[in-house]
């Protein structure tokens, strides 16, 4: 069967482990043909994402903390001569604390961090990156329904995602005439290192799949196959938008088990 990504190159930022929902993009792009490049967090990171990147056959793996502009710089030196057909931006953070205290008690400190990180790192990162898109391309992000619900405790995260989606819709604004298209991708609850130590979180897993309409959690595979379409020919119309990857649990009204 033909590849939907053959002869693209993409970068993907935010593998942390194989449980990432970047992990499972890369995985996506990959049997799809992509030529795949990997970013990770910092010294720590590198042997994991290294190591990942081997399984995934990735041609490239960089470091780049999206808070260090220098960092960012360097990425781009190393990537000069490179063209890009796809970026996912699979970034996000703020400090455990401000995901169970009261949204009240959130310190400006940390506001900015979770929006430095989890918003405008999109923004940056496209700046820097975009030039390298020289025959057009497909920029995504992942979000989730705290930026326009209030779920309990996403608190900070769901302001960073509302300026997130924000972002997109601008960004797709001004790249489009670029043949760049930007969009986010709203995943339902997965059990990530993200989600891990949440309080709740196992119960907030089983209450969506005993309501959703297709009665189930989302597996972080759907999340890969719909940045993979959106970083292909077949997603060419969609830009500015965010696809709901959820069991299609937003749709609900009154979510009710039965
Ligand atoms: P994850 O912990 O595997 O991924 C988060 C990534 O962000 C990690 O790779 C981490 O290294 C990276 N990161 C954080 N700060 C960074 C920085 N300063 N510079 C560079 N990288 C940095 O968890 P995940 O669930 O795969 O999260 C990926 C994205 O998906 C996030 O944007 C998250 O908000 C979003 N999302 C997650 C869920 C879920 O339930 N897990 C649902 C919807 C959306
Ligand atoms: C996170 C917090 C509260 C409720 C939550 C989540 N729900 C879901 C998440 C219901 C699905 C996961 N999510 C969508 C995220 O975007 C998580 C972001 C996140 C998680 C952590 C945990 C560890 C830490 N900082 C974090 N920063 C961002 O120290």
């Amino acid at each position: 069967m033909s590849q939907l990504l053959a002869g693209k190159t993409a970068i993907i930022l935010g593998v942390a482990n194989k449980w990432s929902i970047a992990y499972a993009i890369a995985e996506s792009y990959r049997r799809e043909g992509a030529r795949l490049i990997l970013t990770y967090q910092g010294e720590r990171q590198k042997a994991t994402v290294e190591e990942l990147g081997q399984e995934l056959g990735a041609s490239l793996v960089l470091n780049c903390d999206v808070t260090k502009d220098e960092e960012l710089a360097a990425l781009v030196e190393a990537l000069k001569g490179e063209r890009l057909d796809a970026i996912v931006h699979s970034i996000a953070f703020a400090n455990r604390d401000d995901l169970s205290r009261p949204f009240l008690e959130t310190s400006k400190d940390g506001y900015a961090l979770a929006l430095e990180v989890s918003s405008y790192s999109l923004v940056s990162v496209s700046r820097a990156l975009s030039p390298l898109m020289t025959e057009g391309g497909a920029i995504m992000t992942l979000t989730y329904l705290g930026s326009e619900r209030v779920i309990p405790n996403y608190n900070v995260m769901g302001v960073a995602k509302a300026a997130l989606e924000a972002c997109v819709r601008y960004l797709a604004s001004e790249l489009g005439p670029k043949g760049i298209r930007v969009n986010a991708i709203s995943a339902g609850p997965i059990k990530t290192a993200s989600a891990r130590g949440i309080s709740g979180f196992s119960k907030i897993l089983d209450g969506v799949a005993a309501v959703s309409p297709l009665r189930k959690n989302t597996e972080t595979a759907e999340v890969g196959d719909t940045a993979a379409f959106l970083g292909s020919h077949l997603g060419r119309g969609v830009t500015g938008n965010v696809i709901y990857v959820d069991a299609g649990f937003k749709v609900m009204g009154l979510p009710t088990p039965e």
